[in-house]
């Protein structure tokens, strides 16, 4: 890299040619020739697809062991190009100034009749454009790994907002910290310094970031606090309302970094960083001994986080020296007992306290608990289960009784019990009170990929091959270009190489998504599961719910592998139903939603409507929806409104299915 970054990009013949252009658009257009042509960009772009296709790879073969749901998988890559981006950023802006300092090559710059803010600002820009092709590079990555999911869409938007915030904030800090640089040296250990200071907080395990003061350095660490917030909107389905306020840091950081560097010090760039000023000089001789500090400093951040964290768990002991138990003044019902879901999915219910004394209740508490049933598996934080996991009851009346709605998302596959449990708030601070625990409901969620590593292994292994072969060809026209000073590469030539690039990385894109197996492939929204409901309003009308059911993949299964479904009232429900068994297998199946004690009828009517009308009666009044018939490896999505709330049969007509088990139900929960 330092090889390369030793190439001269003063102003060379572009300056002359555009004398009538604005200055900053002449500095851009030769420093990004410079960063491009001479070999840098596409160099450390290589270098990333190395880690990238790596970081894929390793995802999609623990997938095969641990599972991790696609919105997780897409979550970890776009940190990662933003974290790389961000890098880049930093190294290209911290060489920009005291690299051509260094090389003696900014006296000339300097001594053109040029504003000095606009050479800065020609820089600054021309160092922003690694980063759009980093997130060009991670889509084809994401768009395997989310396997489909609905989370692709927000997870590149965002990405690419937020990104491009911190790659503004990162550039601007690592020009700043170039500007007071004489050597790259020290710009460079400066900058690293004050990366690695910001990203360690921000890549610290999750029981680190928790408690008041770990989620303040989170929120005021503009890398954790992008990081936080893309976790929760993409991860846990929780809305970007609720984290907006995250994104000031970042914001701020990055408005105070350009009006920093284009607004106060731009017009003061100067030959020498070192010899003016008491402040410069003060600088200089610190600057060295600061990058130390900062790893110094950020060695022991992780230690003593590490240390806090392990002290957390003995801080908590049981007090039994507690009296003046409450009595139990309430009941709790839940009206599920137990669902199927895929990872990624919702459930939707309600639990419904009951005041049963002659006397009003004292104000209620009542929390939602995930116990895991597996002993190995995964301890659940149930706060990333369900955006709303307490909720609180001022007072109820003797006999009243309220409802409050829930929904929990499933993160992560295993069996579950999910209960809720009430408290009455304790009467002082000398008090304590009961807890009553509801029934629980028996959660299990299916494990939900369909990633295939070795699908995978064309992109991750021909990316850095085309990348490669792209800089050897931009390094060939710039050998050239150094040896001949009258040679300039034809811009059709490079265009090539570029479009060559990026075609040949779609190419690769396109076959790893192919060659992941089954229904991918033919989208079908397979991937999309989960409720795109609002999450703080699980009740609320006109609620979209996205549901999907499979078949077996054995013919002679007679059954749904979701067989109890759950939706809001007044929602809109968008059900997928996929045939998974073989193509050639000829076992149709459709699916059927019946009116409550109509599921008979309605299979008699099938049977009499024959063969030639797929073994349905579409006019039976006592079917409320129903896709087609459809044959193994076939989806059919239908749309419609929910019925009102109850629980109701859904059913295969085809001969002997319903009788053969083919049924579940689809609940329909009330306000
Ligand atoms: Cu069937």
């Amino acid at each position: 890299m330092s090889d390369v970054a030793r190439q001269p990009s003063g102003m060379p013949r572009d300056a002359r040619v555009n004398a009538s252009a604005p200055t900053w658009w002449v500095v851009f257009k030769t420093e990004v020739h410079g960063l491009w042509v001479g070999g840098k960009a596409p160099l450390l772009l290589l270098l990333f697809s190395v880690v990238l296709g790596a970081h894929a790879f390793v995802t999609a073969y623990n997938v095969e062991l641990s599972l991790m749901p696609p919105k997780e998988m897409v979550y970890e890559t776009v940190k990662t190009a933003i974290a790389v981006g961000v890098f880049l950023g930093m190294i290209i802006g911290a060489d920009s100034l005291s690299g051509e300092r260094e090389r003696g090559t900014l006296e000339a710059l300097l001594l053109t009749p040029t504003s000095r803010r606009q050479i800065v600002l020609g820089k600054f820009l021309a160092a922003l454009t690694p980063w759009p092709a980093v997130l060009a590079l991670t889509i084809p990555y994401m768009t395997v790994l989310g396997q489909g999911d609905e989370v692709l869409g927000p997870a590149l938007l965002w990405g690419a907002l937020l990104g491009t915030i911190l790659t503004i904030a990162y550039t601007g800090t690592g020009m700043l910290v170039s500007f007071w640089s004489n050597t790259n040296r020290t710009s460079y250990l400066v900058g690293l310094g004050i990366y690695i200071l910001i990203l360690v907080p921000a890549q610290l395990p999750g029981r680190a970031q928790t408690g008041a003061a770990g989620q303040f350095l989170q929120q005021v660490n503009p890398l954790a606090a992008v990081n936080h917030f893309l976790s929760k909107t993409l991860v846990n389905n929780e809305t970007v309302e609720e984290w907006a306020g995250w994104l000031w840091s970042p914001t701020i950081f990055a408005l105070l970094v350009l009006g920093l560097l284009l607004i106060y010090s731009a017009p003061g760039l100067r030959l020498d960083a070192g010899r003016t000023g008491i402040v410069r000089q003060a600088w200089h001789r610190v600057a060295a001994r600061f990058a130390s500090l900062c790893l110094v400093l950020a060695v022991c951040l992780v230690a003593t986080t590490a240390t806090s964290t392990a002290t957390v768990g003995r801080g908590i002991q049981p007090d039994r020296s507690m009296s003046a138990v409450g009595e139990v003044p309430v009941e709790i019902t839940v009206d599920l007992a137990f669902a199927t879901v895929n990872t990624g999915d919702s459930i939707f219910f309600d639990t419904v306290l009951t005041n049963p004394l002659g006397e009003p209740s004292p104000p209620l508490i009542v929390a939602m608990n995930i116990i895991n049933l597996d002993q190995e598996g995964d301890v659940v934080d149930p706060e990333d289960w369900s955006p709303e996991r307490t909720q609180y009851v001022d007072q109820l009346a003797p006999g009243a009784s309220v409802t409050l709605s829930w929904r929990v998302n499933a993160i992560l596959d295993g069996d579950y019990i999910v209960y809720m449990v009430v408290m009455p708030e304790p009467a002082g601070r000398d008090a304590t009170s009961q807890a009553v625990s509801s029934t629980g409901i028996h959660l299990t969620v299916m494990p939900f990929t369909r990633l295939n590593p070795r699908g995978i292994l064309p992109l991750v292994l021909g990316a850095p091959l085309v990348l490669g072969v792209g800089t050897f060809l931009t390094l060939r026209i710039r050998r050239r270009e150094t040896e001949d000073e009258a040679y300039k590469a034809p811009f059709l030539r490079l265009i090539m190489v570029a479009s060559g690039v990026v075609l040949s990385m779609g190419l690769l894109g396109a076959f790893a998504i192919a060659s992941q197996s089954g229904p991918v492939a033919d989208g079908g929204g397979s991937g999309a599961t989960g409720s795109s409901a609002a999450p703080t309003e699980s009740g609320a009308s006109g609620a979209s719910v996205l549901l999907e059911v499979d078949t077996s993949t054995e013919p002679e299964d007679l059954f749904y592998v979701q067989d109890a479904l759950v939706a809001p009232a007044g929602s809109v429900i968008t059900l997928t139903f996929n045939n998974r068994t073989d193509a050639d297998d000829e076992a149709g199946h459709n699916w059927v939603l019946v009116q409550p004690g109509q599921e008979e009828s309605v299979v008699a009517n099938g049977l009499a409507a024959g063969d030639d009308s797929d073994w349905l009666d579409v006019d039976d009044p006592g079917i409320i929806a129903h896709t087609a018939l459809i044959e193994g490896e076939d989806s059919d999505s239908i749309t419609f409104d929910a019925p009102p709330p109850g629980t109701y049969t859904f059913l295969c007509t085809f001969p002997d299915h319903y009788a053969g088990g083919m049924f579940g139900t689809l609940t329909i929960e009330g306000n």
